[in-house]
């Protein structure tokens, strides 16, 4: 599983408070938390409050790099903060997200070659986030068509179903691991599969918040998820992932099996 942390978000109070205050050693914290917490790559979203989207992108990412070189998914949907994230990242960066419009995919996936990034694919338009399985995936054929005409590796695309709050949206949730499981027939080499799991317990109960996250990506990974944004500092949910991924055979079986993954 590749694992892409969740925490550098302004949604979340402390990192809110460190863009207001510019303190660094919040943001470093969590960056070095995350990637001891093997992180694969770390989001980064200025927050939904943020009145200068484009110089707090360019803060965070350069905050980030005195600490890490780890490679950061720009989290934003606006082009000109997307940009000056990219233009800073010093490892092969991803585009956290595009989604199915025309116009955005031409302008995104000129960044991504220009940037040589990975990209992030949601399956909605500008009709919004479909009901059913069934339309999620036309619009992942869309974004996978796209791609290759803009000459973009398949390797490099990950699609995402977007789960919703499962308090609100219910019925999304098995819409959403069909989607995963039928994306492996789009394309040969099919595109990887990703989530931002956490929105799957948003308004639930704090009580039940971390077992909605666990089970859902034991359900996920057993669809065949490849990815997912988490908080990778909840140990129990990587070890449902590291485990999930045992059982579905993309990890060899040893003894001690969870610690030998930590150590690789
Ligand atoms: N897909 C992609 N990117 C994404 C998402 C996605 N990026 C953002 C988001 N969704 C994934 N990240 C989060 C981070 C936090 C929460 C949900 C998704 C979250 N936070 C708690 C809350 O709001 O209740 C706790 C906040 C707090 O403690 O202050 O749920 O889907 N590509």
């Amino acid at each position: 599983m590749f694992i892409i942390g969740e925490r550098i978000n302004g949604m979340f109070k402390d990192v809110k408070v460190a863009i207001e205050k510019k303190d660094k050693s919040v943001i470093q914290g969590l960056a070095k938390k995350q990637v001891e917490c093997s992180a694969n790559a770390l989001d980064v979203n200025v927050g939904p409050a943020s009145d200068k989207p484009k110089e707090v992108m360019e803060w965070l990412v350069k905050t980030i790099a005195e600490v890490t070189d780890i490679p950061l998914a720009i989290d934003t949907t606006k082009e000109d903060v997307m940009e000056a994230g990219l233009a800073l990242c010093k490892s092969k960066p991803i585009i956290n997200s595009v989604n199915a419009n025309q116009d955005k995919m031409d302008s995104l996936f000129a960044l991504a070659k220009k940037y040589n990034a990975s990209i992030i694919g949601l399956t909605m338009d500008k009709s919004g986030i479909p009901k059913d399985a069934e339309r999620r995936l036309e619009l992942a054929m869309k974004i996978v068509a796209s791609c290759l005409e803009h000459g973009i590796d398949l390797q490099d695309l990950y699609i995402d179903a977007v789960i919703l709050p499962v308090n609100v949206a219910q019925p999304h949730a098995k819409e959403v691991l069909k989607t995963i499981r039928d994306s492996k027939m789009l394309s040969d080499p099919p595109p990887k599969t990703i989530l931002g799991l956490s929105n799957v317990s948003q308004g639930s109960l704090p009580q039940y918040k971390a077992l909605i996250n666990r089970t859902f990506l034991t359900m996920a990974i057993g669809a065949g998820l490849d990815a997912a944004i988490l908080d990778v500092t909840d140990n129990d949910l990587v070890d449902a992932g590291i485990t999930s991924e045992l059982l579905m055979e993309k990890q060899l079986y040893c003894d001690s099996y969870l610690a030998a993954y930590r150590k690789k």
